[in-house]
């Protein structure tokens, strides 16, 4: 018999977070920080060049240790190494999770179900880069022989996010004479918008989908196959000029009707929404060329080198996730808002979003056991300085706890008088205010009428991290992508359940092939659902006519 599970709350160090929770839990920064006045430099540590000041968090040396010790009793390492090492930790879908395998160098080796995979990831990159070389340098040529002017990725979910997320990211290095745009949506607004001002002979079209069956991505497809096709006279050899595929399936990608040998492959063990940096980043390498490319993996992998060889108290994801864990389970915060003061990242909120949510949102153990404590936080945010007119309001003022991550980089790719002074003074002042906010006295002083004074303070004692780094570049933004892709390891990895499946998603899915030939059969179908969706089916096949 095998021993039974641990269970988290049952963790001696998760007992004694409980009670030391109870002293901390009235402590205020101001008074953290007047108690140790080297509290800044002391809780700030420094990585492959990230700079992460974790001062602003409602945490104590203790706190902190108590953290560190459930990292620990939770078996972290050695989840770590399994997960380096290949192990199938992905168990609900008894799969190998390697998107540490993408960015490894060239010579090294991991090994899955008995073969070595890093030259095979080393394979595509290489046939990545000899296309990628085409058609920037203009040597790829259309079926009617014009070079490729236009570039759109069709993708969704995992498939989409990252590629959008990297190409505004890296705006400044990409290829400007070439558009990329992405279409994800099956609401065929997103597909009419990107082509309406293009010409199908100078257009390519990435098919991005790992199983190459997913109804709004295979829609697409066939949406812009047909508009293609159409543009370039109805001649079917046009697809192989016009069409590449990015996927695992290659019977199905032959079945479309693109070549495979148009076609880049990846595998299994690469999650979806950790695939910007395998095949599916082929739009990202087309705009910055595949020398920025691998400038973007070497990042990731410097990452990765970090988290799995620093210790844990100097660990940047490790202590993202374990404060994110802090929060989370012992002061009921729902949310985190990663406030980048960078317009180039203006998605990466978005695709932080489907990292962390769809990687532990979870409810159950990997033992399959309901937990007994929150898992997952909401991520949200906008770019600085914009948020700052709208929500932070209720970050400062409101009843909820919210931490918040601010990213900023020292250096802006684009300098403009005093913009770049002005928008660190603004990411440096938040983080600031959060913390100590205003006291009543202090807006007394002002000359505050005694009416006015509780609208105008600022409690202050609201956490937040602040992470710096000297520019914004692709290997700096494969670091900061990895960081947080092991900030949500770490913190699966407390709350014991797989941060790697995602069958939440499954249902909706299910549920609308039902419903799509009820919406299209030219005959009233009888319909077997609860009576508000009947009621909608209706009222959708009533009024369809009246609307186009
Ligand atoms: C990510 C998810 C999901 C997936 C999309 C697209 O981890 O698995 O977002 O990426 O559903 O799937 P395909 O790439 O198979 O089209």
């Amino acid at each position: 018999m095998t021993a039974a599970i641990q269970s988290l709350t049952g963790r001696s160090a998760w007992k004694a977070l409980e009670a030391h929770r109870q002293k901390v839990r009235e402590l205020h920064l101001r008074q953290l920080f007047a108690d140790d006045p080297k509290r800044g430099e002391r809780l700030a540590t420094e990585a492959v060049g990230l700079y992460l000041d974790y001062s602003k968090n409602r945490v104590t040396d203790e706190t902190l240790k108590l953290l560190f010790q459930l990292a620990e009793e939770c078996g972290l390492r050695a989840r770590i190494e399994a997960m380096f090492r290949g192990e199938k930790i992905n168990i609900t879908e008894n799969r190998a999770v390697l998107h540490v395998a993408l960015r490894a160098p060239k010579g090294t080796s991991i090994i899955v179900d008995g073969e070595d995979v890093v030259p095979q990831v080393h394979a595509v990159l290489d046939k990545m880069a000899d296309f990628s070389n085409r058609i920037r340098s203009g040597a790829w040529k259309g079926h009617t022989g014009k070079p490729i002017r236009n570039v759109i990725n069709i993708g969704i979910g995992g498939s989409d996010l990252g590629p959008v997320m990297a190409y505004e990211a890296l705006r400044h290095y990409s290829q400007r004479s070439i558009n990329f745009r992405f279409v994800s949506n099956i609401d065929s607004t997103d597909f009419a918008e990107a082509v309406h001002d293009l010409d199908p002979s100078e257009t390519l079209f990435i098919i991005s989908s790992k199983t190459f069956t997913t109804l709004e991505t295979m829609t697409n497809a066939h949406t812009a196959r047909d508009w293609s096709l159409k543009g370039l006279g109805g001649d079917v050899s046009a697809v192989a000029k016009h069409f590449v595929a990015v996927s695992t399936n290659a019977s199905k990608v032959s079945e479309f009707g693109i070549d495979t040998a148009n076609m880049f492959e990846f595998w299994d063990w690469v999650g979806g929404r950790y695939s910007m940096d395998s095949a599916i980043g082929l739009s990202t390498m087309l705009a910055i060329g595949s020398d920025n490319f691998r400038a973007l993996l070497d990042g990731f992998h410097e990452m990765d080198e970090h988290f799995r060889t620093a210790p844990l108290e100097q660990n940047l994801p490790v202590l993202l996730g374990l404060l994110a864990v802090w929060y989370t389970d012992f002061f009921g915060a729902d949310t985190v808002a990663v406030l980048p003061y960078e317009q180039y990242l203006k998605r990466f909120p978005a695709y932080l979003q489907q990292l962390t949510m769809e990687s532990n949102g979870k409810h159950v153990t990997l033992e399959g056991v309901e937990v007994d404590y929150s898992t997952g936080q909401i991520y949200w945010g906008e770019p600085g300085t914009n948020g700052q007119h709208s929500f932070y309001q209720l970050i400062h003022q409101g009843t909820r706890l919210i931490p918040c991550d601010f990213i900023a980089f020292v250096g802006t790719l684009n300098p403009l008088g005093r913009h770049h002074d002005m928008l660190l003074a603004n990411v440096f002042a938040q983080a600031e205010a959060l913390a100590f906010g205003k006291t009543p006295e202090q807006v007394k002083a002002e000359g505050t009428p005694d009416w006015l004074v509780p609208h105008r303070v600022f409690e202050g004692n609201r956490p937040s991290n602040t992470i710096l780094a000297d520019r914004l570049t692709p290997q700096m933004l494969g670091k900061l992508v990895a960081m947080y892709e092991h900030s949500v390891f770490t913190q699966g990895t407390i709350w014991n359940i797989d941060s790697f499946d995602q069958w939440g998603v499954e249902l909706g899915k299910v549920l609308a092939q039902r419903i799509v030939p009820e919406l299209e059969s030219k005959a009233e179908p009888a319909l077997g659902h609860d009576s508000s969706t009947n009621c909608l089916i209706r009222r959708y096949r009533q009024l369809r006519e009246k609307t186009l």
